[in-house]
């Protein structure tokens, strides 16, 4: 009940009434000919800030606004749509909110509900994405554009809200452009969301949910931590989500201190194979053991195997041949393995046939709509800790090694997506709501919600809209090449990942664990408010 009457804190440039600043013409990040052949309509456009205005700068007119909650959860979903209601609201009340069902699929379906004042209410500061459900459809077709807009016209709907992560917020740009190719009256505006923090670049300093996230897994982290120190028996070996980028798991190591974190694009940057890879785990189990110390913790990110490099260059081949081969998915598994064998080039087939055949399969089997292998399924902990078991057990017989070693195996990722939003994300959530209503009566389409200056108390958050096309570039996907939101990766030369190398010897070697206990939702600014040791970094560089 307290927490449900937490009210956000809103940035003081969206008190009362706001005007828009325009900022100098745009550019993409990448492929700007290209990007811009592909985006006539929305190419270009220049940033926006919001600041206070004396008086209402204009008359604000009757609009009705659609949301949808695209692909995988995030806290703060709840929020986001809290503060887009109240925006709008505010706006003119008589503005209605209508909520598209089950990710983008019900606006093509024409599946919705009115999300009045009640229903609100009792979402506001909850996990989740259940007030309207979640989807992972892509929305890529004119077909699909001409079912949106069908609807969209019955509701008189000029606006959508797309809370979605790289992809879908690319696929919202794809809409904005559409209709505003064929002079449809529909704005277009997507809003940052993902716990995997890949969302980010100049621009948009995170992507909601990164934060509670990483607090739950950190805090669960820890709590493992404490029972390894105080039964000094075990290895534990923790997957956890982000898809391809480590950010979480740096984030929680960042937090936490293990004695391992795997970063991926280290790996890939070193072009390590799995074997150097396992090899580098059992040096580290190795020395403590030496120390009389057989346990520890080891954390992985859900990634990794892509970016091994052999493996990379086998999943980028296997991409194109499944993309390619529609039947492929009808056959037999053992026949699927014969075939995968057969038609993939030496090199590859060699990388393929030397993994676990579970890991193989599974690098064969759907991808999700955007194309991505489902990594969160591969169990890259036990594959891991299995070949590191094997490495000590060879050690052992050369008299290099003399520990004992047992492992454990966890996976944190989805017990963290619908976890009561943090009070950093219960706010920024609400800002980006709020903000993404101001944008649609400015008239944006094809913009991103954006809110800055994160790391200062949220009352200095720096509001407006960020033209999408800005964060673009040609990427191959599904066999093709396609214009993406840049995927942000963990950076070897930046602020995070060096405090993180720089201690990282002496937290392999000692039991420098840190324990940080659940979210504090009530009490100091100091304790409750603070957010990701990442965004302290990228800000504070030191
Ligand atoms: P988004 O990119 O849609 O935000 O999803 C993130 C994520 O939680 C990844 O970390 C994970 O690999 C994936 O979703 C799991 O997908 P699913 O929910 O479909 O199992």
């Amino acid at each position: 009940m307290q927490r449900a009457a937490y009210q956000p804190k809103l940035p003081a440039a969206l008190w009362g009434n706001v005007k828009a600043v325009m900022g100098a013409a745009t550019q993409s990040v990448a492929d700007q000919e290209e990007i811009k052949k592909l985006f006539p309509n929305t190419y270009g456009l220049p940033e926006l800030t919001f600041v206070k205005a004396d008086e209402a700068v204009a008359e604000n007119k009757v609009f009705n606004v659609g949301v949808i909650l695209s692909g995988g959860q995030a806290p703060g979903g709840h929020n986001v749509i809290s503060g887009l209601f109240d925006g709008v609201k505010a706006l003119n009340k008589e503005n209605r909110l209508y909520g598209f069902l089950m990710g983008p699929g019900g606006l093509v379906d024409h599946n919705y509900v009115e999300l009045t004042a009640e229903i609100i209410d009792e979402y506001r500061n909850t996990g989740g994405f259940d007030i309207i459900g979640s989807g992972r459809t892509k929305l890529e077709k004119p077909e699909q554009f001409e079912k949106g807009l069908e609807i969209l016209t019955k509701l008189n709907i000029s606006a959508v809200v797309i809370i979605g992560g790289d992809d879908s917020n690319t696929n919202a740009c794809v809409l904005a452009e559409y209709y505003k190719a064929k002079n449809v009256p529909v704005q277009v505006i997507g809003c940052p969301k993902t716990i995997d923090g890949d969302l980010k670049n100049e621009q948009i300093e995170t992507s909601f949910g990164f934060d509670t996230a990483t607090k739950v897994y950190s805090e669960v982290i820890g709590n493992i931590m404490r029972d390894c120190n105080s039964a000094k028996k075990y290895w534990h070996f923790i997957k956890l989500m982000g898809r391809s980028a480590s950010h979480i798991a740096l984030e929680c190591a960042l937090q936490t201190q293990p004695n391992v974190c795997i970063i991926s694009e280290e790996v890939e940057a070193k072009n390590l194979t799995l074997n150097q890879v396992v090899d580098q785990v059992a040096q580290v189990v190795v020395a403590r053991a030496e120390q009389g110390n057989n346990y520890g913790i080891v954390l992985i990110p859900e990634g990794l195997i892509e970016f091994i490099p052999a493996i990379k260059a086998l999943i980028a081949e296997l991409n194109d041949m499944l993309a390619h081969n529609p039947e492929f998915a009808a056959m037999e598994a053992a026949a699927q393995r014969d075939y995968v064998l057969s038609h993939l080039s030496p090199a590859n087939a060699e990388a393929f046939a030397s993994l676990p055949m579970g890991v193989a399969r599974q690098l064969t089997l759907d991808r999700d709509p955007h194309g991505n292998v489902q990594v969160s399924l591969i169990e890259t902990e036990k594959l891991l800790s299995e070949m590191v078991g094997k490495r000590l057990a060879q050690l052992k017989e050369e008299k290099k090694y003399n520990g004992k070693f047992s492992p454990l195996h966890h996976f944190f990722g989805y017990e963290g997506r619908c976890a009561a939003p943090s009070n950093f994300d219960a706010d920024y959530c609400y800002a980006l709501g709020f903000n993404a209503a101001q944008l649609i009566n400015c008239g944006c389409t094809g913009y991103m919600s954006s809110v800055r200056n994160l790391t200062k108390p949220s009352s200095e958050w720096i509001c407006g809209g960020i033209p999408i096309t800005m964060m673009m570039n040609i990427e191959r996907r599904h066999g093709e090449l396609k214009p993406v939101i840049k995927k942000a990766l963990v950076e070897l030369d930046g602020a995070p990942f060096k405090a993180f190398a720089a201690h990282r010897e002496e937290w392999a070697l000692n039991t420098c664990y840190i324990y940080p206990g659940p979210i504090q939702y009530f009490g100091p600014a100091e304790v409750c408010d603070q957010t990701t040791r990442t965004i302290f970094y990228e800000q504070n560089k030191d």
